[in-house]
């Protein structure tokens, strides 16, 4: 910065803070400017200088300076929305799968180039500063990474939004592999704590929970329930700021921390309890304590309820408080300003709370307090599952929740004997079908019934998945209700799956698209042109090699296997489950093993067969399955008959920060779940979109894909979902398969050997054995043939160099429409119904 008094001598001056400047124009930044406020938050804000700091320094110190540019624009998104009282949508969701947010908040302030070049005058490298970041996991997969694409483009697009989750003070756990097994150990992503967030005590709640409730008769008969709960549970908020595209706005993830109510803690504490009083301390902590690693399965815990129970109530008391400041507690224009979109069955009960706030705390009547519910909440669903379809005993709810119970009650009461009487009058068969309550043993409330009760839409997560909700899970409700339902095909932000984490396709990209692709993914539609031209196949092919090479060096240093970037690089990363089938995938490596065994002289594509995936702890056959793809994988590494042909890793700890460094490097993308039970898939996108051919089933969003980037493009094998169900209900034997197909029948037998285990034999029969003894529920058998078939297209394209390019050019080129963008434009003009923001840039205060 130019100093005002040149005679004068120098003094060290701290610079212009960003709020003094005119931030709209971060692109014009100068590269002295950056260096100066790094190294000034440096000093002022870590406390510590250039030559002593250590990495994290440089990166608290990084985050400190960008800090200022996004505060500043958080303040005017939020002063703005005031100003116009916007109508917002608050995305409930128990996951927010954030990942890293350094190299993704540069790049959508535009300031990547400049603090790159910043920190290399100052003698640091970007990337290593940048790796210091924990990843934020707290999420499971697909739908907690959905959540986390959503909110970058709502903050892109300037809709008005809230992001409303748990601040778990342990994501994922971290996954470690010792002798060939996962082992899980805690995540703790805030161990040095993370500078990207803020608390906000001042918008702290208290939460009741347990209990009684009391009926009151008033002298006019009416009668009043009144709930006198065991205890209070506070929830602290933390902010985290989610920054838009190219100055757009910038809005809030709000994670919701539980601690010991005050009040509680010291009442106790006085009377002597010293050591009671931190035992109750305890049990408030312990709900905002993990992140339950459960993908696609119930795990009916208490404290997963009382989790759900508590971010959803701590969230709706957020959005009536910022309703009434404005509305002054009249309830006439709620759902005219709100809408609460329900993130899975996981926050639905936000229903029923919302409905108690409103009749207990509000005073409004039950009919119009039902009217506004109705119109507020929106339901997607992400499963067809039937086992991971929420449902909590009825003797859980009168434990914690005796009041929410008695309301589901009367909503099921009413629903049954006006709706669904009216329709289907004396059936009831169709009463015990469509009610909240599932009778039995033990009663239970089912949880996606209440959301479609109580909900305006209802969406599937890819076409094929919406067709299958309402014919296969929910056809008495759509029947009721046919324009409840519909489909909104899941996307994924272009900002972090191609700009951020793939620099060389994204400069060809500005090359042959202009600038705006990452804003309108459509346009990318523009390099397919050059799909026949040999010289940009080049260097579209130079892109990937390159990347190619960084994932291999990756590999050798978290696994120590040599792995060559001239193979195919054939990729599987996702949560183990047995739909998903590693384990077709791996009956496939056994295949090809066992015929390069039997011709040592036989010549194939080189390939290298990447996983990476985590099981829920408790899936024991998930769990051996990822063993035995890293004793399998051992043995073929060290195989030296095979000439190094192919190569198993199994990459450990997958996560956001590495799947941005595998799905740049991919050939192959597996997408090969039994066809109707993977909803719709996202990684498929982020794959396709990075130029990976996919080799999977038509099934969830791998069908919109080849749609858009041409079947003759992928490798498509398989049933089809109208073939797996009628295999199924024809019966299907898994036996057939394996006594009419030799290779098959080889490779099962042998998981049953010691061949991979020496000295343990049978360490990998519990995969065998499902397949066989225990129906092999996902078809694995049936579609093995078609699946080898698959691969062996693949190898003879892949001979073809050219011809490879061009399929991976089209693919780049045409996934426009995956853009979650689009996907939260669908949700606007289909349920949502909002505005965009203009963000006030002049703001008095
Ligand atoms: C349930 C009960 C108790 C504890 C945990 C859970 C739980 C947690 C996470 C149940 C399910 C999940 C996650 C499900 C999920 O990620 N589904 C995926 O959602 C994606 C986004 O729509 C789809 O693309 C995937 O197809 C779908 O599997």
């Amino acid at each position: 910065m130019a100093t005002k008094h040149p005679h004068k001598k120098k003094v060290a001056e701290a610079p212009q803070t960003v709020a003094q400047k005119d931030v709209a124009s971060n692109a014009n930044l100068s590269v002295e400017e950056l260096k100066k406020l790094i190294v000034h938050h440096l000093h002022t804000t870590i406390g510590t200088s250039a030559q002593k700091a250590s990495k994290l320094a440089w990166w608290q110190a990084v985050v400190a300076t960008v800090n200022e540019f996004i505060f500043d624009r958080l303040t005017k998104t939020q002063y703005s929305n005031v100003q116009r009282d916007s109508r917002a949508v608050h995305y409930l969701s128990a996951e927010f799968l954030m990942g890293r947010l350094g190299v993704n908040n540069l790049c959508n302030l535009e300031l990547y180039d400049t603090v790159k070049e910043a920190l290399k005058e100052l003698g640091k490298d970007i990337h290593e500063i940048l790796e210091e970041e924990p990843d934020m996991a707290l999420g499971n997969g697909g739908l907690g990474r959905l959540a986390a694409c959503f909110i970058d483009s709502l903050a892109t697009l300037n809709y008005p939004c809230v992001g409303y989750g748990i601040h778990y003070e342990n994501g994922l756990f971290r996954q470690e592999i010792r002798e060939g097994r996962q082992v899980e150990r805690p995540d703790s992503w805030r161990e040095y704590g993370c500078p990207w967030e803020v608390c906000r005590p001042e918008s702290e709640q208290n939460i009741p929970i347990g209990g009684y409730v009391e009926t009151q008769q008033a002298p006019d008969g009416s009668q009043r329930k009144v709930w006198h709960p065991k205890s209070l549970i506070k929830g602290v908020p933390w902010d985290i700021p989610v920054v838009g595209y190219r100055g757009s706005s910038v809005t809030i993830l709000r994670l919701w921390e539980s601690r010991a109510n005050d009040a509680f803690d010291w009442d106790v504490f006085n009377a002597g309890g010293y050591v009671d009083a931190q035992e109750e301390k305890a049990e408030a902590e312990v709900i905002s304590k993990v992140l339950y690693p459960n993908d696609s399965t119930e795990a009916g815990k208490m404290l997963r309820l009382t989790q759900q129970y508590f971010f959803t109530a701590c969230s709706l008391r957020d959005i009536l408080r910022r309703y009434n400041r404005a509305h002054h507690h009249d309830y006439g224009k709620f759902a005219l300003k709100n809408v609460i979109q329900l993130n899975d069955t996981h926050p639905v009960i936000a229903i029923p709370e919302l409905m108690r706030l409103l009749i207990d705390e509000e005073g409004v009547a039950w009919d119009q307090a039902w009217n506004i519910v109705q119109q507020v909440f929106a339901y997607t669903n992400h499963t067809l599952l039937p086992e991971a379809l929420e449902k909590w005993p009825v003797y859980i709810f009168e434990k914690l929740l005796p009041r929410h119970l008695e309301i589901i009650y009367e909503i099921n009461y009413r629903f049954l004997n006006n709706e669904v009487e009216a329709m289907w009058p004396g059936n009831d068969d169709v009463k015990r079908k469509l009610s909240i309550i599932e009778e039995g043993p033990c009663r239970m409330i089912r949880m996606a019934n209440l959301a479609v009760i109580a909900s305006s839409r209802v969406n599937g997560v890819a076409k094929i998945h919406s067709d299958l909700v309402k014919a296969d899970l929910f056809p008495e409700f759509s029947k009721l209700w046919p324009n409840k339902f519909c489909n909104v095909t899941n996307g994924v932000t272009p900002r972090r799956w191609l700009l951020s984490c793939n620099k060389g396709l994204a400069s060809l990209l500005n090359e042959t698209c202009g600038n705006d692709w990452a804003l309108h993914l459509d346009d990318t539609i523009k390099m397919k042109q050059y799909a026949d031209d040999a010289s940009f196949q080049k260097r579209f092919m130079d892109v990937k090699r390159e990347n190619k090479v960084a994932l291999a060096e990756e590999i050798e240093k978290l696994t120590s296997v040599v792995v060559s970037p001239d193979s195919m690089f054939d990729v599987q990363v996702k949560r183990l489950h047995e739909y998903k089938r590693q384990h077709l995938n791996l009956l496939y490596i056994l295949y090809l093993y066992r015929k390069l065994l039997a011709n040592p002289s036989l010549k194939i594509v080189p390939q290298t067969f990447i996983f990476g995936a985590k099981a829920a702890p408790a899936y024991h056959l998930a769990k051996d399955i990822i063993y035995a793809i890293n004793v399998i994988g051992d043995k073929i590494n060290n195989d030296h008959r095979i000439n190094n042909q192919i190569k198993v890793v199994f990459i450990p700890n997958y996560r956001v920060s590495l799947a941005e460094k595998i799905i740049p490097a991919a050939d192959i993308s597996e997408q090969i779940s039994t066809a109707g039970y993977e909803a719709s898939g996202t990684s498929n996108m982020k794959f396709s979109m990075n130029g990976a051919l996919t080799l999977g089933t038509m099934d969830g969003a791998n069908i919109e894909i080849v749609e858009k980037a041409g079947i003759e493009n992928n490798f498509i094998f398989g049933l089809s979902v109208e073939e797996v169900q009628s295999l199924k209900a024809n019966g299907y034997n898994p036996w057939e398969y394996y006594n009419n197909n030799p290779d098959l029948k080889a490779v099962l037998d042998w998981l049953d050997s010691d061949y991979f285990t020496p000295s343990y034999a049978g360490a990998l029969s519990s995969i065998k054995r499902s397949l066989l003894d225990g129906g092999d529920p996902f078809l694995v058998l049936a579609d093995f043939d078609s699946y080898v078939k698959a691969h062996e297209k693949a190898q003879e394209l892949y001979k073809d160099q050219s011809a490879w390019a061009r399929a991976a050019i089209i693919n780049a080129s045409s996934m426009g429409f995956f853009s979650s963008d689009r996907s939260i434009q669908d949700y606007v003009d289909n349920v949502w119904n909002l505005k965009t923001l203009d963000v006030v840039d002049d703001i008095t205060m």
